[in-house]
């Protein structure tokens, strides 16, 4: 049994080691390493290439290194060929920290202070108690709900949107178009938590975002492909949004002249809400090849009509 590993090397070192550790009956592979191509049945891969997956005859699963899938062309995978994201614990704790952490800086108004910084302006505003502060997570699974559990002690209102309905506790669950718009009105501080997917790229658009209370807050840490760039831009110009926080944009890098780079009212970093760890993610893999082996589902196996 063979996995072939085409991802960041130094991840690979450490998933080596593990392998050959806790899973010795798994022959763990890079590219000059492969031999004969037929004899591959996992893949761990960001984005493989057309001609890699072409030449991978007995390939049975196709495991993302990373928690979306967006990034592969679904349709160009033999039909036969399972995908499956990634679910480890340091995918999970990353995003709870990165989003607790903007949650609080927009609660707290610190992109107004830094604002009032630069024109040494002293400017301090009355304090919104957490329970009056509304936020809502567009996407309720494996890391929606782990930011909303996560933000639950602080004491926010909290309200959350997904297809299909959840019940989560000390949670307002909405589910499906009909409820987009009770759910928007009700978010001062507004995250999304989506898969890219042909029926969420360009939900943060005008449309949307104005529904949002007036001087609502956005946190992008979905996909850089959810946002109508234009529409964030003049609803912050019409002061309809105070401001956003965005961890992923389309294209990534940004283009140097990009507006986002110096908008005093946006917060930018470079697709870093959360990241695989290595130790963590390498065990996630042998637990699911396990599962696979013994007939039983998958953690995060990707259903094609769905597109997530
Ligand atoms: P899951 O598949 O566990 O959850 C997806 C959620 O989105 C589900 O609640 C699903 O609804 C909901 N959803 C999907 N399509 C729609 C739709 N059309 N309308 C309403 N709700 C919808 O994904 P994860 O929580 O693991 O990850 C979410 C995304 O986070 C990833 O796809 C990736 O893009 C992003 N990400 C970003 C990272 C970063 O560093 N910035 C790191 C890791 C992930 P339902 O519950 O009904 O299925
Ligand atoms: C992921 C990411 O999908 O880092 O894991 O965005």
């Amino acid at each position: 049994m063979t996995l072939l590993y085409t991802s960041d090397p130094e991840r690979g070192r450490i998933w080596r080691e593990i392998f050959a550790t806790e899973a010795p009956d798994i022959a763990f592979v890079t590219p000059d390493e492969m031999g004969d191509p037929a004899a591959i049945r996992y893949l761990a891969a960001w984005d493989p290439s057309a001609d890699l997956l072409a030449r991978l005859s007995g390939l049975e699963i196709l495991f993302s290194v990373g928690a979306g899938i967006d990034q592969f062309d679904m349709g160009k995978l033999p039909p036969h060929v399972r995908l499956v994201r990634m679910i480890e614990p340091g995918i999970t704790e990353g995003m709870v920290e990165y989003v607790c952490g903007a949650v609080l800086t927009l609660h707290r108004k610190l992109i107004d202070y830094r604002i009032a910084q630069q024109e040494h302006r002293w400017a301090p505003v009355k304090l919104v108690p957490a329970a009056a502060r509304r936020v809502g997570v567009m996407g309720l699974g494996q890391l929606g709900q782990a930011v909303l559990r996560a933000l639950r002690p602080f004491g926010f209102a909290l309200s959350g949107w997904s297809r299909s309905r959840r019940d989560i506790e000390g949670v307002n669950c909405h589910a499906g178009e009909a409820e987009l718009p009770a759910f928007l009105s009700g978010c001062d501080i507004l995250i999304c938590l989506l898969p890219l997917t042909a029926e969420t790229r360009g939900i943060l658009c005008r449309d949307t975002l104005s529904q949002l209370p007036d001087g609502a807050a956005l946190v992008n840490v979905g996909r850089g492909g959810h946002l109508v760039e234009h529409d964030l831009l003049s609803l912050l110009e019409e002061e309809h949004l105070s401001a956003a926080i965005l961890d992923v944009t389309e294209p990534e890098p940004l283009p140097e002249q990009h507006p986002f780079w110096d908008h005093p009212r946006i917060l930018l970093t470079p697709h870093i809400a959360s990241m695989t760890r290595a130790d963590s993610a390498a065990r996630a893999l042998i637990a699911n090849i396990r599962k696979f082996e013994a007939g039983l589902p998958m953690d995060g196996e990707v259903r094609p009509d769905r597109g997530y």
